[in-house]
């Protein structure tokens, strides 16, 4: 377990880990995939907060999440569309700002926003 720290958490069967370093977000997918996980999809508050603990560590502002809007403006979902079983948005989120907000990040209070895809987020994967 000592390993995962202080990059990593573990939470359940699930780690996330932490790359360190931002991208924008069809990169940070692409990185993910290829380590052989995939972006966070928090699913409980449990979850959430481990995701939390990792962006508070990095001082980073906010991560990427897995999900997008990309199917239906306003819904977000998990990839391929399946809807989401939890959710933490901000008050007001998701507001799709300027009509262009498609993906999620992470804040370091726990809480959700919508923001661009080509906005630069902490990279952390989910396995
Ligand atoms: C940010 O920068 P501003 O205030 O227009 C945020 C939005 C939030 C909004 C909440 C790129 O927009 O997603 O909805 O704050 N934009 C970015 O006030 O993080
Ligand atoms: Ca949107
Ligand atoms: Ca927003």
């Amino acid at each position: 377990k000592v390993e995962l720290y202080p990059n990593g958490r573990d939470v359940g069967q699930k780690v996330f880990k932490t790359a360190g370093f931002v991208k924008r977000f069809q990169e940070a997918e692409q990185m993910c995939a290829q380590a052989g996980g995939q972006l966070p999809s928090p699913r409980s508050a449990a979850e959430n907060y481990a995701l939390q603990q990792l962006v508070e560590a990095k001082n980073s502002g906010a991560a990427f999440l897995s999900m997008t809007d990309f199917w239906m403006e306003g819904r977000f979902t998990y990839p391929e569309g399946v809807p989401l079983v939890y959710s933490n948005w901000a008050p007001g989120e998701p507001n799709d700002d300027s009509g262009r907000e498609d993906c999620a990040e992470i804040m370091a209070n726990g809480k959700w926003n919508d923001v661009p895809c080509g906005a630069k987020r902490l990279v952390i994967c989910e396995f």
